[in-house]
């Protein structure tokens, strides 16, 4: 019999959340046996990642996922044989009374954040009793160590990636109407919140000795970009040149392109969590913006995840990374931006082959699909 699986997703902010559960569902949908539904409370916000989405539509079906709005009051429904709680949000009340009702108790999981910090590995599977109803909700932890849950790694992913770099590129430039790579350009994605640091990049940029172009999928970071150019706004599909750098606007991508820009690009400036997974899997050099916390909560992840891609990095190669990584999260370097990136662009190629081989090592650290499989697999009754 096909095991049914919930996974519940309410959207609170940017596309880091739907993100991860879209993800997750498809991936779990490509394995034998499972049927699964995701429960979405913002179609608006899915339908941007992924376009063929009908933000007016209750119920349909996508990549071998059964969508379903998740509205307020929720309709009975029969509860599934494994429930999947994205980022804390917290089940309906109905739902949770038909997981209680059931026979025997769904496997109900909490899939948490991401991070690279090592307190991760102790709290990883930890059991949370229900107050009042029989059920037990499990902390599902991604990580970058195999006492953690993985990373969402598809199983064809390398290989998808793989011939896409063999024959895709051109065909994917041409279909978001930007021009081939130039000889010695270098060619950026960026994808950021409100940068403090970004008015210094892209001085450093339209400095520089060889032509950068910037590629931005429309989002939060445009008026800041607009600012730089002394422009009213910037729209899809303007093109600005200033100096070295030439920027352009992209159209936000479905998930899928946004890989592939990821992809193609020689670094890639990511955002939040699921981008950054994204852009290591990439085996591209990448700059992370941790999502801004309170107290600067942030610095901690960004150290964290500085320390483990830095293992293996010579030291003035990872010097080099580090100090853009800390301006790019508001975090103190002692060396300017200019110098930050001049060091960046010296170790450049340094910091591909790590990339490289950084990205076949997450893939052999563990799936997340495969070990949420696995962790099920121990606990259904
Ligand atoms: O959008 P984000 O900033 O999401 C954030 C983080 O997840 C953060 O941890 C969370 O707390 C906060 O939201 C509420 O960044 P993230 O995680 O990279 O998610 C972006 C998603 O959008 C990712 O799945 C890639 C996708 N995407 C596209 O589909 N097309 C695009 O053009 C771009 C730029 C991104």
């Amino acid at each position: 019999m096909r095991a049914t699986w919930d996974v519940f997703c309410n959207v609170i902010d940017n596309y880091g959340d739907i993100g991860v559960a879209w993800r997750l569902a498809r991936d779990l949908a490509r394995q034998p046996d499972l049927e699964v539904r995701l429960w979405v409370d913002d179609l608006e916000a899915f339908r941007r990642i992924w376009p063929s989405i009908d933000a007016d539509r209750a119920e349909q079906s996508e990549a071998g996922v059964a969508v379903r709005a998740w509205r307020t009051p929720f309709d009975d429904t029969a509860a599934a044989d494994v429930v999947i709680e994205a980022f804390g949000c917290a089940l309906p009340e109905t739902y949770l009374r038909a997981m209680s009702a059931r026979a025997s108790a769904p496997v109900w999981i909490n899939l948490e954040y991401l991070t690279a910090e090592s307190w991760a590995d102790a709290h990883h599977g930890l059991p949370s009793p229900h107050p009042s109803l029989p059920l037990i909700k499990h902390f599902f932890f991604p990580g970058y160590t195999e006492a953690t849950g993985g990373l969402l790694i598809e199983s064809d992913l390398a290989e998808r990636r793989r011939r896409f770099l063999a024959d895709g590129v051109a065909d994917f430039w041409c279909r978001l109407d930007v021009a081939a790579p130039e000889a010695g350009e270098l060619r950026v994605s960026l994808f950021a919140y409100e940068n403090a640091a970004l008015p210094a990049i892209l001085d450093a940029w339209a400095g520089d000795a060889a032509p950068v172009s910037c590629l931005v999928p429309e989002g939060r970071v445009v008026p800041q970009l607009a600012a730089w150019l002394g422009a009213a706004g910037l729209r899809v599909g303007e093109t600005h040149q200033r100096g070295a750098l030439r920027l352009r606007v992209l159209p936000f991508l479905s998930q899928d392109d946004y890989d592939r820009l990821l992809w193609a690009c020689a670094v890639n400036f990511v955002r939040g969590e699921d981008s950054c997974v994204r852009a290591q899997l990439a085996a591209k050099p990448l700059v992370w913006q941790a999502y801004p916390q309170t107290e600067g909560a942030h610095g901690q992840k960004v150290a964290a995840l500085l320390a483990r891609y830095g293992e293996g990095l010579d030291a003035a190669s990872s010097r080099a990374i580090g100090g853009l990584w800390r301006h790019w999260n508001g975090i103190p370097e002692a060396l300017e931006v200019p110098s930050c990136w001049r060091a960046f662009r010296l170790h450049h190629e340094t910091m591909t082959r790590h990339a490289d081989a950084w990205a076949s090592r997450l893939s052999g650290q563990g799936r997340l699909t495969e070990k949420l499989l696995e962790f099920v697999e121990k606990r259904i009754k």
